[in-house]
């Protein structure tokens, strides 16, 4: 509706996410906007353009406010929040109580109520921000655990809005999840939703358990029955779909960037860089507890340690990219890293073969595939991960049929990618035979793996699990149509 003034703009597609698809950079001479490029952003672009969408979410800097704006295709539509906000909602109990608690408390979850406060608050104020540019009859599709509540707060406001919402992260067994203060409000939050989405059926599964033990409602397959009293009086069950919708990436862009001459050269430099080294392993992922990445590196020294691999021959290049940094627990877990990354490299380096190349830096996507490329083993072994699609975009990458996924059976990825060697990170002792297979593989298995691999990321990319949500979505509420175009 491009004729309204901006203050009345209202749209058939709203996104609510945390963070917008775009960060603001405040300068001296004023500003700009940056676009940050991650999977959901990909995913949606499309959608977004072809429907005239709006997305509501953070631009990212604390006690500021800005207006509504046009971004390529899409109405970006920005959140304020205070510095307390940021530190009680996001830092406190998006990623100190919700993030531990569903990654099955690897780390000690801080339950308190002047963080669930602001997360009430805040939650309130993405949903009237949602229902302001939404039309109706709109579809709105709200994004992960910080935003829990905005199903059923959406469904307060304006019952004529399709709701969908779409879970990033595990959703943990019932004997965990009870532990929270707030459980009964959580799961009335999200039940305000038609259709609820998780990575892994199992995901699905504990909620619909957590749904039965809290609340006795009767479950059915994907489907939960919400009683209900409609607005002429009567009670009535409304059925909420809770199922499996595993994400995946833009497979193409990544094949596309391994085909580009400049990013394969980059490949062959970064091993000659290395000192061309028999073997390249390589770990990519945000610094962040849930990914193991001390488990790997210990699996990795023990070798070195063991003799069943040199420092002259083997290399392991960890990224471990910058987050959360304002978080006790993130700062400790560097601290934790770095003597480990230490440790190994003094006991078991070489002049000019550290044993361990550890960087603590974000790269292109460029150079990320140049990485993927240049690395024979690639080790994912989280202790727990909603997906992990970093596991999918090294298959993605590897248009040669080379190199091989070691992949943890606790990240969601592994419910499709059964031809990686999948490996439980707890068991050291696994994890190291697991890298010795790997590195010993016969070039035939390998490629016959990589290919299946390959197969599914390609069949089941970022498109298709945002038009199957959407497809479901759109079916969800008999008698009325979604205007939302796939
Ligand atoms: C959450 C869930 C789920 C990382 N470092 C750099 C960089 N990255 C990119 C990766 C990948 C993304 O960030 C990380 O995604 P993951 O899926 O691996 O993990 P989380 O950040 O924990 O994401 C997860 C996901 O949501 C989606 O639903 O899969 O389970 O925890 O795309 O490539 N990208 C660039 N430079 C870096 O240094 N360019």
């Amino acid at each position: 509706d491009a004729q309204s003034s901006p203050e009345e703009r209202t749209f058939s597609f709203v996104v609510v996410s945390n963070r917008l698809p775009v960060d603001r950079v405040e300068t001296a001479d004023g500003g700009s906007w940056n676009r940050s490029p991650g999977g959901l952003v990909t995913a949606l672009e499309p959608i977004m353009a072809i429907n005239d969408g709006a997305w509501v979410g953070w631009p990212g800097i604390a006690d500021h406010e800005y207006e509504p704006f046009d971004s390529e295709g899409s109405w970006l539509v920005p959140v304020g929040l205070s510095e307390r906000e940021v530190a009680d909602y996001y830092e406190g109990f998006s990623n100190d109580t919700l993030w531990p608690l569903y990654h099955d408390v690897i780390a000690q979850p801080g339950y308190h109520r002047i963080w669930w406060e602001a997360y009430a608050a805040v939650n309130q104020r993405f949903a009237e921000a949602a229902v302001r540019v939404a039309e109706h009859g709109a579809t709105v599709w709200v994004q992960d655990y910080q935003l829990q509540l905005v199903p059923a707060m959406i469904r307060k406001l304006r019952p004529d809005i399709v709701i969908g919402f779409f879970n990033h992260i595990p959703f943990p067994a019932y004997g965990i999840y009870s532990q929270l203060p707030w459980r009964r409000q959580i799961l009335e939050g999200l039940l305000g939703a038609d259709v609820i989405g998780f990575q892994r059926a199992a995901d699905a599964g504990n909620f619909a358990r957590a749904v039965r033990r809290l609340f006795g409602y009767s479950t059915k397959g994907t489907v939960v029955q919400v009683p209900e009293t409609a607005s002429d009086g009567s009670q009535r069950l409304r059925p909420v779909i809770a199922r499996a919708f595993p994400i995946s990436i833009e497979t193409s862009a990544y094949s596309d960037l391994a085909k580009r001459p400049d990013v394969q050269e980059r490949a062959k430099q970064i091993r000659d860089e290395l000192g061309n080294p028999t073997i390249v392993m390589l770990g990519v992922d945000r610094l962040d507890y849930t990914k193991g990445i001390a488990h790997r590196m210990k699996a990795f020294g023990e070798l070195l340690e063991d003799g069943r691999l040199r420092s002259e021959d083997a290399v392991l290049v960890q990224v471990a990219s910058p987050s959360r940094e304002r978080v006790e627990t993130y700062r400790a877990l560097r601290d934790e890293i770095e003597l480990m990354v230490g440790r190994i490299n003094g006991d078991f380096g070489a002049i000019g073969h550290p044993g361990i190349s550890y960087l603590h830096h974000s790269y292109p996507r460029e150079e990320m595939v140049a990485m993927f490329l240049a690395a024979d083993v690639m080790l994912v072994t989280a202790l727990r991960d909603g997906m992990n699609l970093v596991a999918k975009e090294y298959v993605a990458s590897r248009i040669d049929n080379g190199g091989v996924l070691i992949l943890s059976e606790f990240a969601g990825a592994s419910d499709e990618l059964k031809s990686a060697l999948l490996i439980n990170p707890h068991d050291i002792d696994g994890v190291k035979d697991a890298i010795m297979t790997a590195i010993g593989m016969p070039a035939r298995e390998r490629a016959n793996r990589m290919r299946a691999l390959r197969r599914r990321v390609i069949e089941h990319d970022v498109d298709r699990w945002s038009a199957d949500f959407l497809a479901v979505l759109a079916r969800s509420r008999p008698g009325t149509s979604s205007s939302v175009t796939l």
